[in-house]
């Protein structure tokens, strides 16, 4: 018989969240891939909701996004990515063990997005140089480093990719691409011409998937 514990349903994911932030929409990729159900919390960040007392004890450095599943609460979207692969292994967003090689281009992309790119275009580096440079800079800088990320990893990828980034295989290099890609379009009006094949994983295959396509952008219920 199924004791107290089993029967009882285990509270949802709650994920703490903003519609323009790629860093969390790496998360709501992350959840759809693997099909788990989670209760959407809007975080303002144009209000400054992050900046609360309340907000600050989940979120030390007042970023989203932020992960809470029962007990377990983490920020920083590489971490919860890296939870949710090991709590919730099936189906899996990484090529199987063993399979070095593969499984470390993954991360490459993953830290080449995280680590080299969005930190530059960070919310708070842009209000720095529009305060301290000018608003007309804004643009031309996220554009200098949109397109520095961006043609490494075309360059990388014309080496590994198929449907997916690398291989045929969705995984864990498509949930950080994805986003990257739609916010530098939608956000920051890049031509990704530039770039024929992110352009195409883009358009031909995360724009016709739907755990791609309700976690983007325009889905956010804050958007
Ligand atoms: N490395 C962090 C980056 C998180 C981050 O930059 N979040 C932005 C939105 S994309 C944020 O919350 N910004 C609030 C602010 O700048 O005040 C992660 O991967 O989770």
């Amino acid at each position: 018989m199924a004791s107290l514990t089993e029967t009882q349903e285990k509270p949802k994911i709650k994920i703490y969240s903003w519609w323009r932030s790629s860093a969390s929409a790496r998360v709501l990729i992350t959840l759809h891939l693997k099909g788990l159900d989670y209760e959407y919390k809007e975080i303002n960040i144009l209000k400054g909701d992050q900046f609360t007392p309340e907000f600050k004890k989940i979120s030390p450095r007042s970023f989203v996004p932020v992960l809470v599943d029962g007990d377990v609460v983490i920020t920083e979207s590489t971490a919860i990515i890296q939870y949710l692969e090991e709590r919730y292994p099936q189906p899996s967003i990484l090529p199987p063990q063993g399979e070095f090689q593969k499984r470390a281009l993954h991360y490459q992309v993953a830290s080449m997005i995280n680590a080299s790119m969005q930190p530059f275009i960070n919310i708070q580096v842009l209000k720095y140089i529009e305060e301290k440079v000018g608003a007309e800079e804004r643009i031309p800088w996220a554009h200098i480093y949109f397109k520095k990320g961006f043609s490494a990893l075309e360059n990388l990828l014309k080496e590994h990719s198929g449907k997916y980034a690398i291989g045929d295989e969705v995984g864990m290099a498509d949930v950080f691409l994805a986003p990257e890609i739609d916010g530098a379009v939608k956000l920051f009006n890049l031509d990704m011409n530039e770039f024929p094949l992110l352009k195409k994983l883009s358009d031909d295959t995360y724009h016709q998937s739907k755990p791609f396509l309700d976690a983007v952008i325009q889905s956010q219920p804050d958007a």
